[in-house]
């Protein structure tokens, strides 16, 4: 019998106060529900006199963004913990530490990261991390590599898979990203200003081809363990430091998804700039700055897969240069696929970006999303042409131009 139930405040506090070397035995502790994403209760527990703290985070068993009329599975707290311990066996340092578990009541209790921005509240502050490419780059190339079929053994890790089934996220994604942006679904969500761009997304028989082959990918290309929702909301961020949270979409599916989810996230910063920076050329450096932390994601990724692929590869029949190349190339098409899904979906489906959103001039507003829905469109639409990350680039420089 679950012994389940939505912790209260001073539930959190005992539950906090039970990890061992944390907090000083003397000392009174506080809980704040802080949680402002779109499923869980986060409670930040600290002990002021001591001046330490932790984060317990609790699956609620449906979406908090919608209500109880979508339920959710509470699976999602144990996959969401065991990708936390595997991510930080293959990428030490890059995801928070964590203290305990405990599936019956769906919770995780883990570093508390305060010390660190949200890297969209960083972005939209203006903040700028020259050692976010490396950090992301190398928690990419290393989760994504060491658990796909080219450097784990191929029998464990169909077992591996077996733990990381996780449908009802994955619906998530299924609908929220790869079909209701492409209908006149109940869930879309847009300003009225955009309602014939919505329609233009409805009718657009060459976009649904790309959406329906990209979504087809999701549904079936098991490659390796995703994040599964790796944009700037789910990155802990200072100049020195990154850490990747809230890995609950985790599943076995294509790596260029991940890869994508970030490049989106840039790109929809990108499209925002319309409001976050006034001053012409203060705005085009801003964007210089994304378009080149993409560039170097993208090149420091593919050299440190290609790096852990000739130094860990399993495979005899994978060791050929040409096969690697291949497989890279559709790497490359995938993630600028996924890029555009993950675009467009966040200015016409259910859940937006503050980036964006936050934007209080409606025309202005209305000018970043129609950046956003551009470079979002034209990336799905070149997806399996790409052969340079350079194409993605020219995207995004050519839809502010003139
Ligand atoms: C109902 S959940 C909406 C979105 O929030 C998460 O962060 C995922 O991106 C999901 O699609
Ligand atoms: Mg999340």
């Amino acid at each position: 019998m679950s012994n389940y139930h939505p912790l209260t405040e001073s539930e959190a506090i005992q539950i906090a106060r039970s990890i061992a070397g944390i907090f000083e035995t003397q000392g009174e502790l506080i809980s704040r529900e802080i949680g402002d994403g779109n499923l869980n209760l986060v409670f930040h527990v600290s002990q002021p006199s001591s001046g330490r703290s932790l984060i317990v985070k609790q699956a609620l068993p449906y979406a908090k963004v919608v209500g109880e009329s979508w339920p959710l599975s509470l699976d999602r707290a144990r996959i969401e913990s065991e990708a936390l311990l595997l991510e930080s066996r293959l990428a030490p340092g890059l995801v928070p530490l964590v203290y305990h578990t405990d599936h019956d009541l769906a919770l995780t209790v883990m570093e508390d990261l305060s010390s660190h921005k949200i890297m969209r509240q960083g972005l939209i502050d203006g903040g700028t991390y020259p050692l976010f490419a490396g950090h992301i780059s190398e928690f990419l190339a290393r989760t994504l590599f060491f658990t796909s079929d080219l450097g784990m053994n191929q029998q464990e890790k169909k077992t591996l898979l077996g733990s990381f089934i996780n449908p009802d996220l994955c619906k998530i994604t299924e609908d929220l990203i790869f079909d209701h942006p492409y209908t006149d679904a109940d869930t879309n969500n847009f300003d009225e200003h955009l309602r014939d761009d919505a329609k233009q997304l409805w009718t657009d028989e060459t976009l649904h081809l790309e959406i329906a082959l990209l979504r087809e990918k999701f549904l079936t290309h098991a490659q390796a363990l995703l994040h599964g929702d790796l944009h700037t909301g789910s990155i802990f961020i200072t100049p020195e430091s990154t850490k990747v949270i809230d890995p609950e979409f985790a599943y076995f599916g294509p790596i260029g998804f991940d890869i994508g989810a970030v490049f989106a996230n840039l790109l929809l910063h990108f499209a925002s700039q319309e409001h976050w920076t006034t001053e012409t050329s203060a705005r085009s450096d801003r964007r210089q700055y994304l378009l080149g932390t993409i560039s170097e994601i993208w090149t420091s990724f593919e050299s440190k897969f290609r790096a852990l692929w000739d130094e860990h590869g399993i495979d005899r029949v994978a060791k050929l240069k040409s096969y690697q190349d291949d497989y890279l190339k559709r790497l490359l098409q995938d993630t600028i696929g996924f890029t555009g899904a993950k675009m467009v979906r966040r200015i016409v489906g259910l859940a937006h970006v503050a980036d964006i959103d936050r934007i209080p001039d409606a025309d202005v507003r209305a000018k970043a999303q129609r950046i956003a829905l551009e470079i979002g469109k034209s990336l799905i639409k070149i997806n399996r042409q790409a052969i340079s990350i350079e194409q993605l680039i020219d995207i995004a420089e050519a839809s502010v131009q003139g």
